[in-house]
């Protein structure tokens, strides 16, 4: 018995052995307005097919959760409102009592392991905050990372965390996060977090065979990807840092805490910014589905 739900165009990638790339709906729900939100998700599974890989966007709809949603599922998320936030912790207690919720990338990773869908795309992860040795605020992404066997695509961490406290959570899990195509890490909507990144991988092909080679190594958990934003979409880090630190100053004194405190800063960087923050957002995320797609196939290809 599966419980994950899938949708027929998955399902059936799935056991020709054809590419299938997981999305999660947090990002829908939480990470960007309406109707912005409802035009990104579908551009992205619309950006996917074109690169020769079926979407799996995961939700959990009136207690069943979903890998492949409809395109009335997706207005119906884009639209609520007051939509949960599920994160590994809700996952079960949301399908056993019926509710409905976006998955977090923790969550959504569950879901594709269950699912036999190994590589997921999405714009930034989780990660330890700003004042985590105050608040011990660390995602629950990093441990998802550390034990679920998929490799994520994302931007890197959002320039809102505490990126160098981030790489270390993730060495001591040992997750392996690797820039694509550039020795620098990428920061979301810059191209550089002024660190190295901990590893580089240039080749979509290298990057199936190493997510294998940790299976085969019995080593749990996944690998990061981190996909720098195209050049001509970024926002440079000397503009995006003091808009932060406002953000996160405005956020401590409103006492915003917990699950609430990623949606909070991510709609103030929108204000802040006048909207380039969603444009640049949704620019990378398209850009790691493209990735995602082409790791996608090169994973079928290893496998037949
Ligand atoms: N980054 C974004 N947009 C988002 C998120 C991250 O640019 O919407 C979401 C993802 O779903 C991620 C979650 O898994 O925020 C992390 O939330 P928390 O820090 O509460 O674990
Ligand atoms: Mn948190």
């Amino acid at each position: 018995m599966t419980f994950v739900t899938l949708s027929p165009a998955v399902e059936a990638a799935l056991i020709d052995n054809r590419p299938v790339v997981a999305l999660e709906s947090t990002i829908i729900t939480h990470g960007m307005p309406y109707p912005q939100n409802l035009e990104m998700a579908r551009q992205v599974e619309a950006e996917i097919r074109a690169h020769g890989a079926e979407p799996a966007t995961v939700a959990v709809i009136d207690g069943v959760l979903h890998a492949g949603l409809t395109d009335d599922q997706l207005v119906a998320l884009a639209q609520a409102r007051d939509v949960a936030k599920l994160s590994r912790a809700d996952l079960a207690v949301a399908m056993a009592t019926g509710q409905t919720g976006a998955t977090t990338v923790a969550a959504t990773m569950i879901a594709a392991a269950l699912a036999g869908i190994r590589v997921f795309a999405t714009g930034g992860i989780g990660g330890v905050h700003k004042g985590a040795e105050q608040t011990f605020d660390i995602s629950a992404d990093l441990q998802e990372l550390a034990q679920t066997p998929v490799t994520v695509v994302a931007a890197g961490a959002k320039a809102i965390l505490d990126i160098p406290k981030t790489l270390e959570v993730l060495e001591t899990l040992g997750v392996p996060v690797i820039a694509y195509g550039q020795d620098a890490l990428p920061a979301f909507w810059s191209r550089d977090a002024g660190l190295k990144a901990p590893l580089r991988m240039d080749d979509p092909a290298a990057i199936a065979r190493a997510h294998f080679m940790r299976g085969a190594l019995c080593l749990p958990g996944g690998q990061l990807v981190a996909n720098p934003i195209p050049a001509e979409a970024e926002i440079p880090r000397s503009t995006m840092e003091p808009l932060i630190a406002r953000a996160n100053a405005e956020a401590e004194a409103q006492g915003i805490a917990g699950k609430a405190v990623t949606p909070f800063l991510l709609s103030r960087l929108f204000e802040l910014t006048d909207g380039a923050s969603l444009t640049a957002n949704i620019a990378l995320v398209l850009n790691n589905a493209r990735l995602g797609a082409q790791i996608a196939r090169e994973m079928v290809t290893l496998t037949r």
